[in-house]
């Protein structure tokens, strides 16, 4: 591996206090299978804080990303409805309660869709490069990217280290879903960018159930904008039936690290020839855990999403698993995961974590967190105080506890005075992470 002080930084989108369950992402099983119910959004912050502290407790590096405003009353208008805030809410309530729903969601916490990430020691040109994911197939989704670029350009503001490029542009030609299709793999013999796509334009094979949210020629255009050598970039096909089984991201079903990687022999199509390919790259050391049907039935891992897990390099160098609860609750997910540490891999430890609400929406521990790879002197220039720590952590639970709602149904979404609520948190939030003016409504 590349001799660098580098380190890991998780950076976790913290939950808005709109989260509720809309059943939005079509193919994406848990959403579907949510709508409609009562959710709180106060606990699911509060869990995604605790996840946090526990990863930070492990000696990992931890950031924070702030939520976006919501309802996005900027989208409601694009759409036509007009009038004050009151107004634009009433008619959407009466003529299209569904894209308030959409207009509402507070999906910005899945930020591992919040874009891609090459970290200093592989670009050609020695910089941090981000690609904000244009989040171009789910409507409720494509909102993200003008103020994540807006957040990555402040947070990652020092021009000497990196470049927050614009997300690709919207179409179907370019739809792109972030470090969710994205692994990063390092050893001796350097790094490799494995980059899952699920639809390209002539591809033969494609789901037929559910839809394919990234595209082929997306991967490659952020491969290009990473400024990864093309030799350390592999672009695969995320296996259709996977997708049809509800793997909407590859990350649902496969996660690396360095030098490890583990994956559902349905993560992608004939996924032999890819460990081979990868093994080509990067050598005898490469590690590869591979769960096959028999082991854990795909429906089985869509559900409890061991593959899902933040895969973390501890300080004493082994790396851990931090894995939902629902994983340690399936049999199969839980041997699978026990058998990683028992068998010699860099696998020391695996632990569970709850982050239920999340995972009620389709978002185990690795959605909800970005990975930033940085040297010591780029971490020093990170603009906010976006780093973890026990007093930030303590503000920020404070706020969480004091500001958002422990029960959101989808008939409080068009209350006006909902709207206010959530601006005053968020505002407070932005204000605890030192963002200075970040939403448009901060703004003179
Ligand atoms: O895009 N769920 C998210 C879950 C994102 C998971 N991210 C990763 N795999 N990295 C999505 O489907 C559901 C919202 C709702 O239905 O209310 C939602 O957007």
């Amino acid at each position: 591996m590349v001799a660098v002080a580098a380190r890991e930084l998780n950076f976790d989108g913290l939950v808005g206090p709109t989260h509720h369950y809309a059943g939005l992402s079509s193919g994406n099983l848990a959403s579907e299978g949510h709508a409609g119910q009562i959710s709180n959004p106060r606990a699911a912050a509060l869990q995604g804080l605790e996840k946090m502290r526990f990863v930070a407790g492990l000696g990992v590096g931890q950031g924070i990303l702030p939520p976006q405003p919501r309802p996005d009353l900027g989208l409601l208008r694009r759409l036509g409805f007009e009038g004050s805030d009151g107004g634009v809410l009433a008619h959407v309530r009466r003529a299209a309660p569904e894209l308030l729903s959409a207009a509402s969601s507070a999906s910005a916490m899945w930020a591992a869709n919040a874009a891609t990430v090459s970290p200093s020691s592989d670009t050609t040109d020695a910089r941090v490069h981000f690609v904000p994911a244009n989040l171009a197939t789910m409507l409720h989704r494509s909102i993200e990217a003008p103020l994540t670029t807006r957040l990555l350009a402040r947070i990652f503001g020092d021009e000497r280290y990196f470049t927050v490029h614009d997300a690709l542009p919207s179409s179907d030609w370019t739809a792109d879903e972030g470090a969710a299709n994205h692994t990063r793999l390092a050893t001796e013999l350097g790094a490799v960018h494995l980059f899952g796509w699920g639809r390209a334009r002539g591809a033969k094979r494609r789901p037929t159930l559910h839809p394919a949210r990234q595209t082929r020629g997306a991967s490659e255009a952020v491969a290009r904008l990473l400024h990864v050598p093309q030799t350390r970039a592999v672009l695969w096909q995320q296996a259709p039936a996977g997708i049809d089984g509800g793997a909407f991201h590859s990350d649902v079903l496969c996660v690396g690290n360095d030098s490890f990687l583990m994956l559902h022999e349905r993560a992608f199509l004939d996924h032999e020839a890819l460990v081979a390919e990868l093994r080509l790259r990067l050598g005898g050391e490469l590690d590869v855990a591979v769960a096959n049907e028999r082991e854990l039935p795909l429906a089985e891992a869509v559900a409890s999403y061991p593959f899902n897990s933040e895969l973390v390099t501890l300080p004493s160098g082994g790396m851990a698993i931090v894995a939902p609860r629902e994983s340690e609750q399936s049999h199969p997910a839980r041997r699978f995961l026990e058998r990683l540490v028992a068998e010699p891999s860099p696998v020391t430890e695996v632990h569970y974590v709850d982050v239920n609400d999340s995972m009620h929406n389709g978002g185990g521990p690795a959605c909800l967190r970005l990975r930033v790879r940085l040297e010591t002197h780029e971490e020093r220039a990170l603009e906010g105080r976006v780093l973890w720590n026990g007093l930030l952590h303590d503000e920020l639970v404070a706020c969480v506890s004091r500001r958002y709602r422990d029960r959101v149904t989808l008939d409080d979404l068009p209350d006006a005075e909902f709207v206010d609520e959530c601006r005053t948190a968020l505002d407070e939030l932005t204000q605890i992470l030192r963002l200075g003016s970040v939403y448009d409504f901060q703004l003179p």
